[in-house]
């Protein structure tokens, strides 16, 4: 006799799943339709053979360069061709990236990532930004850049200063793309990313959800990312906040089902990548971004700034990994002082019991 109930069979959903880098889109299709309750599961199974489920690493951002960047992206406030009234900036100085390199690591942080608005480093610049990746690393913490597009002789450079990671999403399918970004094409980022994952450093790439596009862009992004050389070892997953002023105000959401889902697929596809829980989350509840973690996101951005937009106060987020028994990786303990935790504390020492 059948039943139903336990269809698909769960070593099915438990099966061992081998890293694969030829997805094609009708299997993750396959994928993001299954019931919400089987996609979880597989993706939480996978999760748990690959990662300590109750751990999230924790990278705080800078932006090192804000404003006045010659790409169109429709979606960044910090585009020069839209007016979202950021005024254009310098170069910060290597000591403020210093002083706030520290802050991040005392409240908890494990990688400290900047960001510069070019579309590729300036060669008055760069030598600069080499110092602040050494000094940085001083500090004992992992590096990340996100400078744009790269040469060959900058990408080695940040190799040899230590860079840990460097940062570059494809951001939306290849099909898409255009629509999105005018200045630059898919395979400029192709390349970028082919020259840092040859010089032997880290690559950070993901995209973002909410930005018009359709269900198959959404899945073809995870294919290209998916069907890379290599996975990237960190894939952020934003969901877009819609700037005003940008082309994008108004796109229309994502659903938080279909996000969760989007996640649930990351983790499945990319098995030992870290997949974070990027831009967006000021507009996601606590249960939300519980579900993600379940589904298989293990990574956020840690602190009250991501570039030029808020993202959740750390207090709140020291609120949210202590209500979900949720430690940040790296073993480091939040500094008691930083985490203003006395309610959730009182709380989780009656529910204890
Ligand atoms: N200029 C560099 C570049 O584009 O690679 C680095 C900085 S850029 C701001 C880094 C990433 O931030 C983008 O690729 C995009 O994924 C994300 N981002 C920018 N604006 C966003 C927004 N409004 N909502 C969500 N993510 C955004
Ligand atoms: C990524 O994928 N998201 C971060 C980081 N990489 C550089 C940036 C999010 C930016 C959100 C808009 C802003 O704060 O300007
Ligand atoms: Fe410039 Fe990066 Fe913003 Fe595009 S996403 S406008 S490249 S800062």
């Amino acid at each position: 006799m059948t039943n139903l109930h336990l269809k698909p069979q769960i070593h099915d959903l438990t099966k061992y799943e081998p890293i694969r880098n030829d997805w094609k889109i009708n299997e993750i299709s396959q994928l993001f339709h299954m019931p919400l309750n089987d996609l979880l599961f597989k993706a939480h199974t996978i999760h748990r053979e690959n990662f300590n489920p109750n751990e999230v690493q924790t990278s705080t951002l800078m932006s090192i360069k804000t404003g006045a960047c010659p790409e169109d992206c429709a979606y960044c406030p910090q585009s020069g061709h839209y007016n979202t009234g950021l005024s254009k900036e310098q170069l910060v100085a290597l000591d403020e990236v210093v002083k706030a390199a520290k802050t991040a690591k005392d409240t908890g942080a494990t990688r400290f990532c900047m960001g510069a608005a070019w579309k590729s480093p300036s060669g008055k610049d760069f030598p600069v930004v080499l110092e602040m990746v050494k000094a940085v690393k001083d500090l004992e913490l992992e590096t990340c850049v996100t400078l744009g597009k790269l040469s060959k002789e900058q990408t080695q450079a940040l190799k040899d200063v230590g860079l840990d990671y460097y940062n570059h999403n494809l951001d939306t399918s290849r099909e898409y793309y255009q629509q999105i970004i005018t200045t630059r094409t898919f395979d400029d980022r192709l390349d970028t990313l082919e020259m840092v994952r040859d010089a032997g450093i880290n690559v950070c790439s993901g995209g973002i959800l909410g930005m018009g596009e359709t269900e198959k862009d959404r899945l073809s992004l995870l294919q290209s990312l998916a069907n890379l050389p290599e996975h990237p070892q960190s894939v952020p997953i934003n969901q877009l906040i819609a700037v005003k002023g940008t082309p994008l105000e108004n796109a229309k959401a994502i659903t938080s089902f279909e996000f969760i889902r989007m996640i649930a697929v990351a983790r499945i596809m990319m098995p030992k990548s870290y997949v974070r829980l990027s831009a967006g989350r000021e507009n996601m509840s606590d249960e939300m971004q519980a579900m993600c973690f379940f589904a298989g996101a293990n990574s956020i951005f840690y602190g009250d700034k991501l570039l030029t937009t808020d993202n959740p106060e750390t207090d709140k987020d020291i609120q949210l990994f202590s209500a979900l028994g949720i430690t940040p990786e790296g073993g480091k303990k939040i500094p008691e002082q930083t985490a203003k935790l006395a309610p959730t504390k009182k709380l989780f020492k009656n529910a204890a019991l």
